[in-house]
């Protein structure tokens, strides 16, 4: 397994069943995760991590309602339910997770202005996490993803990580979609074409 690490993307209360912005059938993949968890010798984490004034928050727009589409500097935004504020509950990594196995844990979404799907770049497409870096310094380049959500922040970082010249696999059965008018299709469709290695089984 040298140069080989384990992505686990958001898995956090407010993405699970009962959380504020919960992904059906999330917590099915708990069990799945913890053992692909204790299975890598490198474990990353990431953690949605918003201010309250976040611009991807539906309450902080007069109107809006939660998964409303707004136009903003760097082109179409999703609005989404208040989720994952900083030092909050919802914003805590599941207590299921052997979260001690983690060499490192990246939040992202911090800037108010810029929603951060990908833990490589900010929505923006432009603004980087660090993540990129941090993984070539330390040599890993064969990255397996698993998470939340399947069509949002799994598949935006995996898809950067593709485009950043990993070797990249997603393993769905550790996996859980939102599918928005969609998105989860669409997604899946998009890694596949970019040459995202989509893993259907046990790892
Ligand atoms: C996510 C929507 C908003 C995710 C994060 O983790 O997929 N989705 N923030
Ligand atoms: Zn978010």
């Amino acid at each position: 397994m040298a140069g080989e690490a384990l992505i686990v993307v958001d898995v956090q209360n407010d993405f699970l069943p009962g959380g504020a912005l919960a992904v059906p059938d999330g917590d099915l993949i708990l069990p799945t995760v913890q053992a692909l968890m204790m299975r890598f010798d490198h474990v990353i984490l990431t953690q949605d991590w918003h201010p309250q004034n976040h611009q991807s928050f539906a309450s902080n727009h007069q109107g809006a309602s939660a998964y409303d589409t707004i136009n903003v500097d760097y082109g179409p935004q999703t609005l989404w339910p208040d989720h994952c504020i900083q030092g909050s509950n919802g914003a805590a990594i599941h207590g299921s997770l052997p979260v001690d196995k983690a060499e490192m844990i990246i939040r992202k979404g911090m800037n108010p202005a810029i929603d951060s799907y990908s833990a490589f770049f900010e929505n923006d497409r432009k603004t980087p996490t660090g993540l990129r870096g941090y993984l070539k310094e330390r040599g890993l380049h064969k990255l397996t993803f698993c998470g939340l959500a399947t069509d949002f922040c799994v598949a935006y970082s995996a898809l950067d990580a593709k485009n950043c010249g990993f070797d990249v696999s997603v393993a769905l059965g550790a996996c859980a979609g939102l599918d928005l008018n969609g998105s989860l299709d669409l997604m899946l469709k998009t890694m596949n074409d970019t040459g995202v290695n989509l893993l259907m089984g046990a790892l």
